[in-house]
């Protein structure tokens, strides 16, 4: 599994959070995704064999919310 942050500007409330929460959860390949509203940051466990962190990112881009950097990936 690999863990990735995402800084999502657009984030500005708990709506927010579920969009997305909502938007990634069902994606195969996709472990877990936690949503820092404060911190305007999501983090996504995903397969990469799976799921290509380019992917997780159109799809965020999908429901408005472009991706602006992603950091702290782990193996
Ligand atoms: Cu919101």
């Amino acid at each position: 599994m690999t863990t990735t942050e995402l800084n999502v500007p657009e984030i500005s409330c708990d709506h927010c959070a579920r969009a997305i929460t909502q938007a990634l959860t069902p994606q195969p390949g996709i472990a877990a995704v936690e949503v820092d509203v404060a911190g305007k940051r999501v983090t996504v466990e995903y397969d990469k064999c799976q799921l290509a962190l380019t992917r997780i990112e159109a799809l965020l881009d999908e429901e408005g919310y472009p991706v602006e950097s992603a950091a702290g990936s782990v193996a």
